[in-house]
């Protein structure tokens, strides 16, 4: 990665090196720039289009200078032998300053330890600044299979076999211990997203120096919520192309160049490539070849197999020996579950060290770069990111590895959407949430007040071939927005439901899961519904009556009984289906409206429902794909509606 050059100033930038203006800085930039006013100009632009650029090239060029990575640190590559002989490549760089010692901090990945070699290194280390100022000794470890290691690779790697992450991670730290000098005699282990999962996988029989353990959104249970189904359906945007970099290393079979390149979709608007892929089986024909294996094992596992639960982190985290920094954003499109599911895990068990969820208002990885501030159109106000890095996860650390200051942390640390603040919780939900329902009600309401009516239902004609699109654009793979995307694209459809409170007359917090509740029928025998949890703004608000999605969730109606055995629905009748969307903590504020949509499409983030039951929806013909019309009854004696926590 090349180093960033100092910007450029541009013609028209009057005040020096100054943050992007909002209200208040703008008008400190404009009082500096009136307080410029009163140099003469041309001698004024005349120095800053000269004199600037160069003073910012030559600070760049002396923190290069200074402070590059190989004059502090020592680069060294092993190849540590695990327990069945396999060995693992292990980057370690140890501070050159041999005054004190140091603790290991680890990171297991399968994206590669690069820059390879003892004499190239890379551009930054460690999860943030902090932690290359303080010193530790860095470890970076490809995993079974992946890059310069032995053994091969499998997806989640089920835990509690002869050998298992676990097991790896144990014996690399113990031979890390015994090897590494200047070392301190504890270890803790960070990551995120894949690399996220082996920190977690760390945890069940960890090596008793393994003190601190720090999951950023680790998945737990790829079927259950995490990056492959969500309630069943598959989530085709997301995992499409993204195997390919998996099946190909190791056997290449096209130039680098376009290995790196990933798929080639041939065009941006995704939603039309898949639509016209039609039946998923299809994929391995045209495209991949059964070449893809990881693939192809979702399109062979579409219920909660063996296959998914031997894989599922979650029966193995109570009782957890390490300090947890469980970290997870509310709008991650890939594994939002994950955290979730770990802290209700590790916090249900009796874990010998805290357990903290840390909650903010991230995409997938977002609080590890960036200052966290916003997210599309949606303004959060405070620099969250930032204040994670060096509040948060720098504190965690130094505490537990290096007995370095206080660490008395919450349950739960969580950013409140909506009021746009960090909160914490001593129990997370908060034991004084009250549970309340939000009906739906005839005429496109919503109410805390229960249906009197029956019958009374909704119906809309549900078409494969025209599914409700998941993004009010046109998108290539899952655009991270999406989580806070305006929905009026869907309120605009004849085939979504939407259902709104009168403006609030004061501000409402909902935190906690959400359980969706839905009386619902359809002339076919299988469907999908989505339920989607949206606030809307006051017409007056600067983004005018945006409907920012707060939380969505799909269900794939085969398995109203059981995730492990779908069965058809039966046509024409009303069965209840009930399921958690994840967690939210967001305050709708006084003015705004509290809406509930519902739908039986989501593409492509999901793949689409036949609507007819088949045994295999990836194997499904194209005359399956069949028109539905589907009923959401909201009367008295099957009231649809979500269950939330409403917080005082
Ligand atoms: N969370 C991503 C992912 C993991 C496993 C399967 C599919 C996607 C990731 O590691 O980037």
């Amino acid at each position: 990665m090349e180093e960033k050059q100092p910007p450029k100033q541009r013609e028209d930038d009057c005040v020096p090196d100054s943050p992007a203006p909002n209200k208040s800085t703008a008008l400190s930039v404009y009082s500096d720039a009136v307080s410029l006013q009163r140099v003469p100009r041309p001698i004024h632009l005349f120095t800053m289009r000269l004199v600037l650029p160069l003073l910012l090239a030559a600070a760049s060029l002396r923190a290069q200078q200074q402070d590059p990575i190989g004059e502090r640190y020592t680069k060294h590559e092993f190849r540590i032998p695990m327990r069945d002989g396999v060995k693992l490549h292990t980057t370690v760089y140890t501070p050159k300053d041999a005054s004190r010692t140091y603790p290991f901090l680890l990171q297991r990945t399968p994206y590669s330890c690069s820059p390879y070699g003892a004499d190239n290194y890379p551009s930054r280390l460690g999860p943030s600044e902090h932690f290359l100022r303080a010193g530790y000794i860095f470890v970076c470890q490809d995993v079974r299979g992946r890059f310069e290691s032995e053994g091969s690779f499998v997806e989640m790697r089920p835990h509690g076999g002869a050998v298992s992450e676990s097991t790896d991670t144990f014996d690399t730290i113990d031979w890390l211990l015994k090897r590494i000098p200047g070392n301190n005699g504890r270890a803790g282990i960070v990551g995120v997203s894949y690399p996220g999962f082996y920190a977690a996988a760390a945890i069940p029989g960890a090596h008793p120096a393994l003190v601190a353990a720090s999951p950023q959104a680790p998945m737990v249970d790829l079927f259950r919520g995490d990056d492959a189904f969500h309630n069943g359906a598959f989530m085709l945007a997301a995992n499409f192309g993204f195997y390919r970099f998996f099946s190909e290393h190791k056997q290449p079979q096209r130039p680098a160049q376009a290995r790196e390149a990933g798929f080639d979709f041939g065009t941006p608007d995704h939603y039309d490539f898949y639509l016209k892929l039609g039946p998923l089986s299809n994929s391995d024909e045209k495209y991949f070849k059964l070449t893809n294996t990881y693939w192809t094992d979702n399109l062979r596992h579409t219920s909660y197999d063996q296959f998914w639960k031997s894989r599922s982190l979650e029966p193995h985290l109570a009782n957890s020996s390490p300090a947890i920094l469980d970290v997870g954003g509310w709008f991650d499109a890939e594994d939002l579950q994950g955290p979730l599911r770990l802290y209700y895990a590790a916090s249900a068990g009796k874990p010998s060290r805290p357990v903290t969820l840390v909650m903010g208002p991230w995409v997938h990885g977002g609080w590890a770069r960036g200052d966290g501030a916003s997210l599309g159109s949606v303004r959060f106000e405070v620099k969250t990111a930032e204040f994670f890095r060096e509040k948060i996860q720098f504190p965690f650390f130094e505490h537990f590895l290096k007995d370095a200051g206080a660490w008395k942390p919450p349950a739960a640390w969580l950013f409140e959407t909506g009021r746009n603040e960090w909160r914490t919780f001593d129990v997370w939900p908060p034991a004084n949430a009250r549970r309340r329902t939000l009906y739906l009600r005839a005429g496109g309401s919503l109410s805390f007040d229960p249906p009197s009516g029956d019958p009374a239902f909704d119906q809309y004609l549900s078409d494969p071939a025209k599914p409700v699109p998941f993004t009010s654009f046109i998108a290539s793979g899952v655009p991270q927005v999406y989580m806070v995307d305006d929905q009026r694209h869907a309120s605009a459809r004849p085939d979504v439901l939407a259902f709104q409170t009168e403006p609030l007359e004061a501000d409402l917090t909902i935190g906690g899961p959400i359980t969706a509740r839905l009386f619902a029928s359809t002339t076919g025998t299988d469907s999908d519904f989505v339920v989607k949890l949206i606030d809307v703004y006051p017409p007056e608000s600067p983004l005018g009556p945006y409907q920012q999605l707060v939380r969505g969730e799909p269900f794939r109606g085969r398995f109203w009984k059981s995730f492990e055995k779908p069965e058809p629905l039966p046509p024409n009748q009303f069965v209840k289906i009930e399921y958690a969307l994840p967690d939210i903590l967001h305050t709708f504020r006084r003015g705004h409206r509290v809406m509930v949509q519902v739908q039986s499409s989501w593409f492509p983030l999901t793949d689409r429902n036949p609507q007819k039951f088949v045994p295999s929806i990836p194997d499904a013909r194209p005359e399956d794909f069949i028109k539905t019309i589907q009923r959401i009854s909201r009367s008295r004696t099957m009231p649809s509606g979500l269950d939330v926590f409403v917080l005082p």
